[in-house]
């Protein structure tokens, strides 16, 4: 099914409802300060228009955390996971407004935002309440940090949202979550969702706004921050909290490679191109943008790749038989399109990759991209895969390496025996095998290299928000 009108219906009451939105502090939202707009980019309408957060409404949100976290800590685990089971049935209940309005905002298609993004933000809120309810006797002694201060970006607004907030909550922790900027308004659904369910006011707060929104969160006194978005960003955070006592986790941009082994089933691969570079216009962060092929298939690969690219829909994104909607904001396409002509400047050939009107861009790839090619170098997150070609794995897991990122990769091999040897050597974060683009709230996610540290997701990522006990010494009796 697609959306129904009536869900289209409902989030457009709802939006015109609150033609401004202020912030979420301390259980209540804010009168509205001065705002920016927040539009669908499919077709430039005005959505709402939303706060831009100041120092002192990050003051105020931190204050509130602050007070809240103690009696939030003090809750029995199975307090606290009663409130994340709460959220994640809300979730579901609503989970065609809130794929809608995800859609909207940030125009991806409603098929992915429907059964891909809010499916998995009810199961990481399901996932956490799991957690808080077996912390004491799993992890006896360790202890929540405080207060979280995190920054998300705008290609999956909810369940960036959702892998920030659940294990920050199941631990103990209280947090003032910043939305992106481009996809603000879930968020603020989510905001809803948390004093309906009577989460205690100043558990969760959200304040709206930009970098210098994000800037103020990362100077507040907060125990952690944790970011997702631009290595350029992160570096930048990095060096706002060195020297501090501030917790730091990052999971920054990737450039990750998608190898096709000589024994690969080329159509799955196939598919898993279009699961890994055409999925959400290619704007994410371990989309397989380096596309590795054995040169023994590679003709029969890119045939193959082409006509499969040729029938992808580029369409609204509400519309339930679009395979890509829009990217999130006209500053993005223009970036996207920007490296492209670096790329094809540099020697690169770009098939498809056409700039469509409705902020669109086709899918496409370049082919013949030397490494030192802009377009082998840079983070183009946008529908756009690089296609290489190389001749033994030796050289396959060199060129995969040639990057200063390391956040995932894929290997296509019918052989478990070759795909995990050369798993074995791939300097990334998360490999996967046969598939990509596979996320679990028990499986941790994160990256190695310029692609950041810290984990997202199972024991790993609850580590990340938990301080640990420090081991008493018990000095030896000595013996009568
Ligand atoms: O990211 P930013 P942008 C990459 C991707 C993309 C590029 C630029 O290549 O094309 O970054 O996107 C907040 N202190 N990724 O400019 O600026 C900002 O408000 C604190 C990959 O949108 O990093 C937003 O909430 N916060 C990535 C968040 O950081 C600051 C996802 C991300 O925005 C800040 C997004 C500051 N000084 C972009 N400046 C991924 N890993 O998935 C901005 N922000």
């Amino acid at each position: 099914y697609g959306p129904a009108p009536e869900d289209a219906g409902a989030v457009r009451a709802w939006l015109a409802d609150r033609p401004s939105f202020g912030h979420f502090i301390n259980g209540a939202f804010t009168a509205p300060g001065a705002t920016f707009d927040s539009r669908d980019p499919w077709t430039g309408e005005l959505l709402a228009q939303v706060s831009q957060g100041t120092e002192a409404d990050v003051a105020a949100a931190v204050a509130a955390a602050r007070a809240a976290q103690p009696g939030w800590a003090a809750l029995d685990g199975h307090a606290r996971a009663r409130f994340l089971y709460a959220i994640a049935r809300t979730v579901q209940k609503r989970e065609r407004f809130l794929s809608v309005l995800e859609s909207l905002d940030n125009g991806k298609p409603i098929r992915e935002s429907r059964d891909i993004d809010v499916p998995l933000v009810a199961r990481h809120f399901y996932h956490h309440a799991g957690w808080a309810e077996l912390l004491a006797s799993e992890m006896p002694g360790f202890a929540p940090l405080g207060v979280c201060g995190q920054i998300i970006p705008w290609n999956f607004p909810l369940l960036m949202l959702a892998w920030k907030i659940a294990p920050a909550l199941a631990a103990g922790n209280t947090v003032v979550l910043k939305p992106a900027e481009y996809t603000p308004l879930s968020a603020l659904a989510f905001a809803q969702i948390c004093a309906e369910v009577g989460l205690p006011p100043g558990v969760v707060n959200i304040v709206t706004g930009d970098g210098a929104t994000g800037a103020a969160l990362v100077a507040a006194e907060v125990d952690k921050i944790a970011f997702t978005g631009s290595t350029e960003v992160g570096r930048q955070i990095a060096a706002a909290t060195a020297g501090t006592s501030k917790r730091l986790t990052l999971e920054l941009g990737g450039k990750s490679p998608f190898v096709v082994l000589e024994d690969a089933d080329l159509d799955a691969a196939v598919e898993g191109v279009v699961d890994s570079i055409w999925f959400n216009q290619g704007q994410v962060c371990c989309a397989g943008s380096r596309i590795l092929v054995a040169e023994a298939v590679a003709d029969a690969f890119e045939a193959r790749l082409a006509a499969r690219m040729a029938g992808l829909r580029v369409g609204p994104p509400l519309d339930k038989s679009t395979d890509v909607g829009a990217i999130v904001d006209p500053v993005q396409k223009a970036r996207i399109l920007s490296i492209c002509a670096d790329a094809v400047a540099g020697g690169a050939e770009l098939v498809g990759g056409a700039a469509l009107d409705c902020c669109a861009i086709a899918p496409g790839y370049l082919r013949r991209v030397a490494p030192a090619n802009p377009g082998w170098q840079q983070e183009i997150f946008g529908p756009i895969a690089t296609l290489t070609t190389f001749r033994t794995p030796d050289e396959a897991v060199e060129l995969a390496n040639t990057t200063r990122y390391g956040l995932a990769a894929s290997v296509w091999s019918e052989s478990a025996t070759n795909a995990t040897d050369l798993a074995a050597q791939l300097k990334a974060g998360v490999v996967w095998v046969n598939c990509a683009n596979i996320f679990d709230a028990a499986a941790p996610f994160g990256g190695v290299r310029e692609s950041g540290f810290g984990r997202e997701g199972g024991r790993a990522g609850m580590l990340d928000y938990l301080r640990e006990p420090t081991p008493t010494a018990q000095a030896a009796k000595p013996e009568k």
